[in-house]
């Protein structure tokens, strides 16, 4: 197939480009690259030091031999450019990850809160118009978060795979309706997911577009089998109190000697998926998409679920960390339930890849590795959801000799 990965140079984006490549498929990454551009402005890096795009790309061709595309392109403001983009490569496929994904840094200010409505809605919506413009029936697989369905709302009632079949009472008795699962966002980043739900409904029902909505939950790991063949070829590991998500942030606070940084309780149970999966994910919904007509296709692309404080349990037991309860800069559940259907996913063949020491030792050794890149005013969440929560202060001035 022909894919285009919009957002190819993300934490996401960069593994599944190039497992797609590896497995014959001839990939064009889209990105404008935001994301490093956003490191500059909260001035963090990622923990692996990653390279340019340029040098990512020359080398995968020296090590595979392996051509990839790249093209600069905004899609929130370069509408022309990638209507011109799509005419020129028809692709089969194009998966799109393009979206400003943090929710922390999505609450950190107004202008904050106003780039992401911005970014996400008009990147996504540009992409859907500009297909339908150039007549490109390319299978359209997009990253959407399983957050759109928010926490506790249906109590222990499994969350189901974006449909909720409901009783709808009319004169003439109850008809049953199946209908987007109602969207409870709990941020200004996961309410843009919610809102593409809807262009999506909308493109697949008038102009026939076949989108497939991956709700995704966190994915944690840095490392697949391609990137792993180089160093230059080495995946991001957020770790700041924006953009790192938590069972990483937990792996590398262990590594570096910082006490693990549990929200309130930790009592909030969320969705996890390793980054293998993520990317194998993608390939199974690109090999599956919906047919013309149908309406959006919605997998919950999730392996597991935990509560954060066992994780951290879990964590500090095997690495040795003390847990630090702070006070939760969110406006969140102190505490929820969460079963996820994932059937559709385990159906067509993903095998899932759940937490176990091995993979947790992995990030250990990422994580310790790059310990001396940690900036340790970076680690704790500073972002609140409404102006005069309390911030905890940093736990940590020194890094703890090796
Ligand atoms: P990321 O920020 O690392 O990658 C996103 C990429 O998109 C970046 O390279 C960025 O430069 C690019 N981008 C953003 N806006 C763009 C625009 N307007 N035009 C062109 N490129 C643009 O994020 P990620 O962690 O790789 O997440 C990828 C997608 O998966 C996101 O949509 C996110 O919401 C979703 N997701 C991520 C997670 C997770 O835990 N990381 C979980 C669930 C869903
Ligand atoms: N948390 C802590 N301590 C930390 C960091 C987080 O207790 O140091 C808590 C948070 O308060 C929250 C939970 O852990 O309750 C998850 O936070 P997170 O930052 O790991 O994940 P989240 O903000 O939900 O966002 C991440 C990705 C986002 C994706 C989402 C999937 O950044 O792109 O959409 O996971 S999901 O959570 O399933 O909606």
């Amino acid at each position: 197939m022909r894919v285009l990965v919009l957002g190819g140079d993300g934490f996401c984006g960069w593994p599944t480009s190039l497992y797609l490549s590896e497995r014959g498929h001839d990939v064009t990454i889209v990105d404008n690259l935001s994301r490093r551009k956003i490191d500059v402005e909260l001035e963090v890096e990622s923990l692996t030091p990653i390279r340019s795009i340029g040098e990512r790309v020359r080398t995968w061709r020296e090590v595979t031999g392996r051509e990839l595309g790249f093209v600069s392109l905004d899609l929130a403001t370069e509408y022309d450019r990638l209507a011109s983009v799509l005419a020129e490569l028809r692709p089969d496929a194009v998966v799109h990850f393009a979206e400003q994904r943090a929710a922390p840094y999505s609450m950190r200010s107004q202008s904050a809160k106003r780039y992401t409505v911005d970014n996400n809605v008009r990147a996504t919506h540009n992409l859907l118009t500009a297909l339908v413009a150039t007549g490109t029936d390319a299978a359209v697989a997009h990253l959407g978060t399983m957050g759109v369905y928010g926490y506790g709302w249906s109590g222990s009632a499994p969350i189901p795979e974006g449909y909720l079949t409901v009783k709808v009472p009319t004169p003439d008795g109850e008809i049953e309706r199946e209908i987007l699962h109602p969207a409870n966002p709990g941020s200004v980043y996961h309410m843009t997911k919610t809102l593409d739900q809807l262009l999506f409904s909308f493109y697949a029902k008038n102009d026939r577009l076949r989108i497939t909505d991956l709700h995704q939950g966190i994915v944690w790991g840095t490392q697949t089998e391609q990137t792993s063949l180089d160093e230059r070829l080495i995946n991001r590991f957020d770790y700041d109190g924006d953009y790192g998500t938590v069972l990483n942030r937990f792996l590398m606070q262990a590594a570096i000697g910082h006490p693990l940084t549990v929200h309130g309780t930790g009592g909030q149970t969320r969705a996890f998926i390793h980054i293998r999966d993520t990317v194998r994910c993608i390939e199974i919904a690109l090999e599956n998409p919906p047919e013309a007509g149908d309406r959006p296709r919605v997998l919950n692309q999730m392996t597991e679920t935990h509560r954060v404080l066992d994780l951290a349990k879990m964590v500090g037991d095997v690495m040795g960390a003390e847990i630090a309860y702070l006070p939760n800069p969110r406006i969140e559940a102190e505490e929820n339930e969460l079963i996820v259907r994932n059937d559709q996913f385990l159906a067509l063949g993903l095998r899932p890849t759940t937490l176990s020491e091995g993979l947790l030792e992995e990030g250990r050794e990422i994580a310790t590795r790059y310990r001396r890149r940690a900036d340790l005013t970076k680690i704790i969440s500073r972002s609140v959801w409404r102006e005069g929560m309390e911030r905890a202060d940093d736990l940590l001035t020194e890094l703890p000799e090796d």
